[in-house]
Parts: C-alpha cells; sequence; structure tokens
C-alpha cells in the first residue's frame, strides 16, 4: 500500500499535501508526503479557536465528555492496523512497536471514558458550626500539547484524553518529523465527533510547525497548561516562557535509565529484559534502559549473555515482522550516536557493536547495530542522554554503591533492578533507594502500561502522564465554603464585630 492510500484510509485531506516541506521516512529516506508548515500565528489562532471551543465545551456533563473520548477510542480500534503502519513509516519504530503504541492510546480512551464518571472532589469537615466545605474539579482551560516523533500519536493520547473528558480543549504541536501521523489522528477524532454529534469548532487542533509553534504555546496567556514532551534541552527553552506568565508545565524530558543487577537475579528474565529495554525503539525512548549496573562478580557473564543477544538481533526494515531494531530517526541522531560512542571510547569504553550497516539499497536510511559499551565508571558520558541505542555497562560492589550511581546522573526517569533479595529490592524502591519518577522490579525501565502516573524528577521534567490521579493536572480546583447558619463565625476564632 503506497503512503497516499494509507492517508485516504485514514481519512486525512490529501489536497493538505501540496506543500513544500518533505516529510521523510527514516525506514527508507524517501518522501512519504510534502506539506506546509505552520508558523507561530497559526498555533495563535488555533489557541483562539480552541479557547472559544472551550468555552463551550466546559459546560458539556463531563460523562457526555467521555462518549467522545470513548467514540475516539473505536475509531482507534478500527484503524488500528493503518495507523501504526504510519507511525511505522514516519518514526521507524517496528510494525509490534507502532501497534503497541495505537493500543496505548485505546487503553487510555478507556481509561478516561471511566474516569469521566469519577471526578471527583472532596468533603472538608469546616471548624466553624452550620458550614461545610468542599472541593470541587473545574475544566481548566486550552491544553497545549508538544509531543515528539519517537511516541508520535500515544503521548498525545495520554494528553489529550484526560483533557477533553476533564472539559479542556487541546492544541497539539506534534514533532516536525511526525506530522502526518498527528493529521490522521485528528482525522479520527473528526469521525469520532461526527458520531458524536459534532463538537466545538477547534476544540481538538493539530498545529504541524516547528519550534516557533512550540514557543507560541508556551507564551500563549489563554494556555494555563502546556504538556511537553522531548529533550530536556527543549524543556529548558519552554519552561521558563511558561513560568513567566505563571502558566502551568507539565514536563515529560530526558531519562538516562538504569538497571541494577544484582547477584540473586534470574539471568534468564534479566536479559530478555534488557535487550527489550535496551534496543526497543532502536534505543529511542525516553524511557530506554541506557546504564546497566551489574555486580562485579557477574558482569562478565552478564556481558557475554549480552554480546551473544545483540549479535543475533535482527536490524532492518521495521516493516518486516522478523525485524527487532528498526533505523535511527535521522543523520543528526546517527551522528551523534558515534560522537557519544568516540567520546565513551576516550574515556576508556570497551565497544561492541555501534557501526553503521546497509539495509536494502537505502543509501538515505540510517541503520546502525545497537552498542554494548563496557566502561570503566560511570564517565561524564554515560550521564548524559545519547538517543540511540548505546548501553553502558558498569560494575559495582555493593547495593547501595549501585543505588549511588543509579541516581549520579541528573535525569531520574525510569529505574529498575533485577534481584530476588527481597530486601535489596525494597531498598531501590524506599525513600532512600532509586530518585526516579518510576522504579520497577524484575522488569525493565521501559514498557510503562498507562494506568500508572508516567514521568520523572530532576532534569526528566516533574511531570505526570497519563493514569492514576494525574488528571487533576488538568483541571483547577476551587475551595467552597458554604454558611447554612445565620451568624457569621470567623476561621481561626477571629472576632471581627461591626
Ligand atoms: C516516551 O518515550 O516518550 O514506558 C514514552 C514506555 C512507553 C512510553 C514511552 N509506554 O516506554
Amino acid at each position: 500500500m503506497n503512503t497516499d492510500t494509507l492517508l485516504a484510509r485514514l481519512g486525512v485531506d490529501l489536497t493538505r499535501f501540496s506543500g513544500s516541506d518533505p516529510v521523510r521516512s527514516p525506514c527508507d529516506g524517501g518522501v512519504l508526503a510534502a506539506i506546509d508548515r505552520a508558523g507561530a500565528a497559526d498555533a495563535d489562532r488555533a489557541v483562539e479557536r480552541a479557547h472559544s471551543a472551550f468555552r463551550q465545551w466546559r459546560t458539556v456533563p463531563a460523562p457526555r465528555r467521555g462518549e467522545l473520548v470513548r467514540l475516539l477510542g473505536g475509531e482507534l480500534r478500527a484503524a488500528k492496523e493503518d495507523l501504526a503502519r504510519l507511525v511505522t513509516l514516519e518514526s521507524g519504530k517496528i510494525l509490534a512497536e507502532a501497534r503497541g503504541e495505537v493500543q496505548e492510546m485505546i487503553d487510555v480512551c478507556d481509561f478516561a471514558v471511566g474516569l469521566s464518571r469519577q471526578l471527583y472532589g472532596l468533603t472538608i469537615a469546616s471548624e466553624r458550626p452550620r458550614h461545610r466545605m468542599m472541593e470541587t474539579w473545574h475544566p481548566l482551560g486550552v491544553v497545549g500539547v508538544v509531543t515528539a516523533f519517537n511516541f508520535p500519536v500515544a503521548v498525545w493520547a495520554w494528553n489529550a484524553a484526560l483533557a477533553l473528558v476533564c472539559g479542556d480543549a487541546v492544541v497539539w504541536k506534534p514533532s516536525e518529523k511526525t506530522p502526518l501521523s498527528a493529521l490522521a489522528v485528528e482525522s479520527l477524532l473528526g469521525r469520532a465527533a461526527a458520531r458524536f454529534g459534532g463538537i466545538p469548532e477547534g476544540l481538538a487542533a493539530v498545529v504541524a510547525g516547528g519550534r516557533d509553534c512550540a514557543l507560541a504555546l508556551a507564551e500563549n496567556p489563554l494556555v494555563p497548561l502546556l504538556s511537553a514532551t522531548g529533550s530536556t534541552a527543549m524543556g529548558k527553552a519552554l519552561a521558563p516562557r511558561v513560568a513567566a506568565r505563571l502558566g502551568r508545565s507539565l514536563l515529560e524530558l530526558g531519562g538516562n535509565n538504569a538497571a541494577i543487577v544484582a547477584p540473586s537475579a534470574d539471568l534468564d528474565l534479566a536479559v530478555r529484559a534488557i535487550v527489550f529495554a535496551a534496543v526497543g525503539t532502536a534505543g529511542q525512548r525516553c524511557t530506554s534502559l541506557r546504564r546497566l549496573i551489574v555486580q562485579r562478580r557477574i558482569k562478565a557473564q552478564v556481558l557475554d549473555r549480552l554480546r551473544a543477544a545483540y549479535a543475533s538481533l535482527r536490524v532492518g526494515d521495521p516493516l518486516e515482522p522478523a525485524t527487532l531494531v528498526g533505523p535511527l530517526v535521522d543523520e543528526a541522531a546517527a551522528r551523534r550516536m558515534a560522537d557519544a560512542l568516540a567520546r565513551a571510547e576516550a574515556e576508556g569504553a570497551i565497544r561492541f557493536g555501534g557501526e553503521r550497516i546497509a539495509v536494502g539499497n537505502w543509501a538515505d536510511a540510517i541503520y546502525v547495530r545497537p552498542a554494548l559499551v563496557d566502561m570503566p565508571g560511570q564517565t561524564a558520558i554515560v550521564g548524559e542522554e545519547t538517543f540511540a541505542p548505546i548501553l553502558y555497562v558498569l560494575a559495582y560492589d555493593d547495593i547501595d554503591e549501585a543505588i549511588a550511581l543509579n541516581n549520579g546522573v541528573p535525569q531520574g526517569l525510569a529505574s529498575s533492578i533485577f534481584t530476588t533479595d527481597l530486601r535489596e529490592a525494597e531498598l531501590f524502591l524506599a525513600a532512600e533507594g532509586s530518585d526516579c519518577g518510576i522504579a520497577n522490579v524484575n522488569i525493565g525501565p521501559s514498557g510503562a502500561e498507562i494506568g500508572g502516573a508516567f514521568g520523572g524528577e530532576k532534569e526528566s521534567g516533574g511531570g505526570r502522564e497519563a493514569g492514576s490521579d494525574v488528571w487533576k493536572t488538568y483541571m483547577r480546583r476551587v475551595t467552597n465554603t458554604i454558611n447554612r447558619g445565620n451568624d457569621l463565625p470567623l476561621a481561626q476564632n477571629i472576632v471581627f464585630i461591626t
């Protein structure tokens, strides 16, 4: 199926593709379509329209808003295979993972539908006679959503499914590398909206532009919440602009995720988990495993097993069912990977893999063998996130040292420990254990379910998306005090007689 047919099946208006800016597929380096890029003024217009839409949407009862999201989930189920294929073509992730990404959208829609009947507030005991206090949650406004190429659709869904149920409008700036997947999602939402009986115009918009659009969303006072996923550098550029107008940011930034392998670990299980977490999505997840912290006595054994597993990894066309590792997203990613490996070698690394390989006749596509890098310690390069399949392997002697290494980087997204020792596992999860937003036992750091709150600490940005009580970020909390009496008792026993 060619791309035009795929886009047409997804309901994308092909007349939008008469633009001058080519969208390339990392799979073969070919041009998928050429679009016109939106600019800052388009972003501001979309925000204005979204704000008007919000003013209507906030008055629709939440369970009814949930119905829209239920219908969106239905459209996603029906289009799962087509959308996954488009995600693979545009992002380069293997089809199995692209299907997983669409499933993640469906899952969060289901979650949000349930939530639409559970936006609970509290009743609070008042200190004053014949008074009652309560907490009410109201819609917040326009939510700006900035997403990255590696999860071109799921991250929007984590935000939008919740935001729509919470009564908000959404303006989405997708990655410049993956606008087509975003336009396809916009079209599927359009189908859901038609079944719903129509939604306010501009309630969920896509602004397919670049950095200037993201900056416009950050600076626009009609955007009370900016949810941005991407590099730490991007977060550092956007967050001060949102803060300058005292807006709210939800940041999901870089990770430098570690796994500790303790002597008691089930190594068959650990090796499988490590390989998935380190090479899945070609090392281009924010949750990708980048540092392996192995007890010194078993390090040689673990490295041997990993080398064997890495040697048998099939790197190639992500549309082929047998492929486990697809391409890197672009030339710049390949350059950053080569630079990181060169720096690691200068810092004492012994490297296995990491070289570029040819796939098909695709001279403009970038495929690499994942790299396993034996390091003498946690050197400077190990503290950096390189968005590529590089796994640094470090040794530790005792568990406190392992936890200190886990925590000894600027990022704090995801972490894990492989152990069958209960005390060690519990220590890792305790206050003095991992300092990350995600801490796992006997599974890798990536591949989170949507039911939990997703996000990390330190330079990973501090935001939380998806499940648990994250919906509260998308609403404004109002504290109400109601007096049913004829007196006016003041709080804190203040006497003020007029
Ligand atoms: C990301 O890479 O931005 O936990 C998100 C995971 C996925 C989401 C990753 N569910 O790996």
